[in-house]
């Protein structure tokens, strides 16, 4: 392996440094919260022991500068190659200890020597979470394009070779002892009548039947919908009801990713997600944070409320669900290791105020129908500054008190950039 990988997480001395001058603010914060707590009954030790052990995936897409369909602006030392991504999401989890997991991308992330990337990920301290499979684009030495489809297409040997794909994906899953595979596809129809709705639902299940019937016990298949792009008119698995009915079609193996920017405006997704509690098929999420669509913004900078209402459903059911945590964003004007550092915190935010919430006294204003108070049980919670519990979690882990900051003094960027040749700019493309 080479000089390239070595990670920050081996320079716990340089972590310890920095929160150094920063300790006792923190520790007067903490304590000071912790009194404010225990007058509600809540012990603090309990909320920060729950938010050391919460951890959210790294998309190994997610480290490379985004772009939109209109131009991508790189940034000085983007990864070349899922080694570099790796060393870079190790920076992330040395700095937050939030994110132990990484979620990669096939072919994307292919080598061909998947136990040398099971290696790179243990070196840099990170696990891996769910596969993704990519059957959106076409890739080098590919026989059959998608432009038309893939798990849906008209054509059966296209079928068969997003098949033959994910099914690879799966292997290169177990490789890396990842567990679940997530499987989004682009197909759809950029015209009313294009494509026959009901027809292309019915070849997807199909195909899907053979992907989750191969795929070894204990192994879980997520589906993730999609309302729109890069089919406009409608896509195959386009809302949480057609993902949904797959997943049941498809038995015990399959259950519905939510993907928080992949719903119609002003969607309740938190109630979707109860739903899919409620009928046992919630697999889990990719974290991010939208305005207007599929906007691929960092989770908890737009709308942090929402994401406190999910983990408040999330919580609520903690003790019959085990849904994977990813985040899935674009990161187009920030260094994207700022970024994913800074929504992993986000999330571990909006999951520390969800613990919060006093749910006994919560069903009881329900129960008497009091909407008044049930609301102020919720917001009680969600305008708690957590901040001390994150901070005190993180540190105690090794991590940063102040990861951003530690991460610019760290200099880790321009070394990085000092290594990695610039790649090109210039023309649009969703990555
Ligand atoms: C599609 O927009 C998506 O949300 C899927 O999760 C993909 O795998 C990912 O983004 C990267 O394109
Ligand atoms: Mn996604």
């Amino acid at each position: 392996m080479s000089e390239r990988h070595v990670p920050l997480a081996a320079d716990t001395g340089f972590i310890q440094e920095q929160n150094r001058p920063r300790m006792a603010d923190m520790t007067d914060d903490y304590d000071e919260l912790g009194h404010r707590l225990s007058r509600r009954g809540i012990e603090i030790e309990k909320i920060t022991a729950a938010v050391g052990a919460f951890g959210v995936a790294i998309p190994t897409w997610g480290v490379g500068t985004g772009g939109t369909r209109f131009a991508r602006f790189p940034g000085p030392g983007e990864p070349r190659d899922i080694f570099d991504k790796l060393a870079d999401c190790g920076v992330i989890q040395a700095l937050t200890r939030a994110t132990p997991t990484v979620s990669p991308h096939f072919p994307w992330d292919d080598t061909g020597d998947i136990a040398a990337v099971r290696e790179a990920g243990a070196h840099n301290g990170l696990g891996f979470d769910a596969v993704n499979s990519n059957t959106f684009q076409d890739s080098p030495g590919q026989k059959l394009s998608y432009k038309f489809g893939s798990l849906s297409h008209t054509d059966p040997a296209v079928r068969a070779q997003a098949v033959a794909h994910n099914l690879r994906c799966v292997e290169l899953a177990v490789g890396l002892g990842s567990t679940a595979l997530t499987v989004w596809i682009g197909d759809g129809a950029n015209f009313p009548g294009q494509q026959h709705a009901a027809r292309a639902f019915e070849r997807y299940i199909a195909s899907m039947t053979e992907i989750v019937g191969a795929v070894p016990d204990g192994f879980r298949v997520f589906l993730e919908h999609k309302m729109y792009e890069p089919a406009f008119y409608a896509t195959v698995i386009q809302d949480w009801g057609s993902s949904l009915l797959a997943a049941q079609e498809l038995g015990p193996k399959a259950s519905c990713l939510v993907d928080l920017g992949h719903h119609a405006p002003n969607v309740n997704v938190e109630m979707v997600v109860a739903r899919l509690i409620h009928v046992g098929k919630l697999a889990g999420f990719h974290f991010n944070d939208s305005r207007y669509g599929d906007d691929d913004l960092d989770a908890g900078a737009i709308d942090p409320h929402r994401l406190f209402l999910v983990f408040n459903e999330l919580v609520d059911a903690a003790d019959r669900i085990a849904p994977a945590y990813m985040l899935d964003q674009s990161h187009n004007v920030t260094d994207p290791i700022e970024s994913l550092m800074t929504s992993a915190i986000e999330v571990q935010r909006a999951y520390a105020q969800a613990l919060l919430v006093d749910r006994i006294a919560l069903a009881g204003f329900q129960d008497a129908n009091d909407a008044m108070l049930a609301s102020q049980t919720l917001r009680r919670a969600y305008t708690t500054d957590v901040g001390p519990i994150l901070a005190v979690a993180r540190s105690r882990h090794g991590g940063a008190i102040e990861p951003v900051a530690a991460y610019r003094a760290s200099g880790y960027r321009g070394r990085v950039a000092a290594e990695r040749p610039a790649r090109a700019g210039g023309g649009g493309g969703i990555v």
